[in-house]
């Protein structure tokens, strides 16, 4: 994307419903009056409402929710996540390209964003549902200092970062249920999946997948999730930005990376706790074994691990399992 288009953007953005003469824009940006004129253009092809009014200049009229690279980095906030940024109108899966991105050597910070995903894929191969230009589909590379078991923690603090960027964008408040999905009222609104690339006991990339719906409708989701997802728009009943949630969620999770790079983990997992919604329940956890251990749901540990106790007073150790509360 020329750096010239994303500032004229950025200046559009920043005086949202003004008009800004060309000659403005140009005086700025030291470029020709045709230059701003053709990248105006291309914006507009990109989706963005923007006005042209003879002796007036440019104006944008509406905030976009259109999805696109230069409204993902017009207004990014942080100092190294996501500028790095590769954007598909539609892809098989973010998490399938940030792979082989990390393995080509892509930058820590590095973000894959698609508007559709063909084949999204949640946990253990199963399917993730990602239609055009409905939700955030996305995959972070990060390359932390860290030992292979401390990797779960950072499934964590994703959630917390997230559910943070929800609340600050669109008001709602969900929860987490550990440990990787974000829930309103029951229902699925984003699903988390952290996966590694290592070599011994070296993490060489982490690689984090959001899945978000923000505005589908019922209607878009296929029967048998019906009743168990849900759009931050069902919840609201109005559109939201999704450019804005992306650079929300992008902003938290540096703020609270750094912290956890320099300070360990110990205060993600208060922030994670005053989130949780299973803690202190009667939980029911499906281990990938296949096996149902019911009982009490303590907390985490130090290393993000569920603890839950049974009925004879033993502690397990939980690493990876779906639960029902
Ligand atoms: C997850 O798996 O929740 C992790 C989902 C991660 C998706 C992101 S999107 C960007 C990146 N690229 C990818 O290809 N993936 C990541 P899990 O806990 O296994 O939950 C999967 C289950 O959630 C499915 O079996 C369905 O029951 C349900 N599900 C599928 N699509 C959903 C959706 N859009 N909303 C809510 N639930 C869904």
């Amino acid at each position: 994307l020329s750096k010239t288009k994303n500032r004229i953007l950025k200046m559009l953005v920043d005086h949202q419903n003004e008009y800004l003469s060309g000659q403005k824009i140009c005086d700025c940006l030291g470029c020709s009056r045709t230059a701003v004129w053709k990248h105006i253009k291309d914006l507009q092809k990109e989706g963005f409402k923007i006005d042209s009014v003879q002796k007036k200049g440019y104006r944008m009229t509406a905030p976009s929710h259109h999805l696109s690279e230069a409204n993902i980095l017009s207004s990014l906030k942080t100092k190294k996540l996501g500028h790095n940024l590769k954007f598909h109108e539609t892809l098989p899966s973010t998490q399938k390209e940030a792979h082989h991105l990390a393995e080509d050597g892509a930058a820590d910070g590095t973000l894959v964003v698609a508007d559709e995903q063909s084949t999204g894929r949640g946990r253990l191969g199963r399917e993730w549902h990602s239609p055009m230009g409905t939700g955030i589909w996305m995959s972070l590379i990060i390359r932390p200092d860290i030992a292979l078991h401390q990797t779960p923690q950072l499934t964590l603090l994703t959630s917390v970062a997230v559910v943070k960027a929800i609340h600050d964008i669109t008001g709602v408040e969900c929860g987490i249920k550990w440990p990787n999905d974000i829930l309103y009222n029951g229902k699925k609104i984003v699903g988390i999946l952290t996966e590694l690339q290592a070599e011994a006991s070296h993490v060489k990339a982490i690689i984090i997948g959001i899945g978000m719906n923000v505005n589908a409708d019922a209607a878009d989701f296929p029967d048998e999730l019906k009743k168990r997802a849900a759009s931050i728009k069902s919840l609201t009943g109005r559109e939201h930005d999704r450019p804005a949630i992306i650079q929300a969620i992008l902003k938290h999770f540096e703020l609270l990376y750094n912290t956890y790079l320099e300070e360990g983990f110990e205060i993600i997992k208060l922030l994670w706790e005053s989130y949780a919604l299973s803690l202190g329940k009667e939980i029911y956890a499906r281990t990938v074994k296949g096996d149902t251990i019911k009982g009490l749901a303590k907390g985490i540990d130090d290393e993000g691990v569920l603890l839950l106790e049974t009925r004879d007073g033993t502690v397990h150790h939980i690493y990876s399992a779906d639960i029902e509360i």
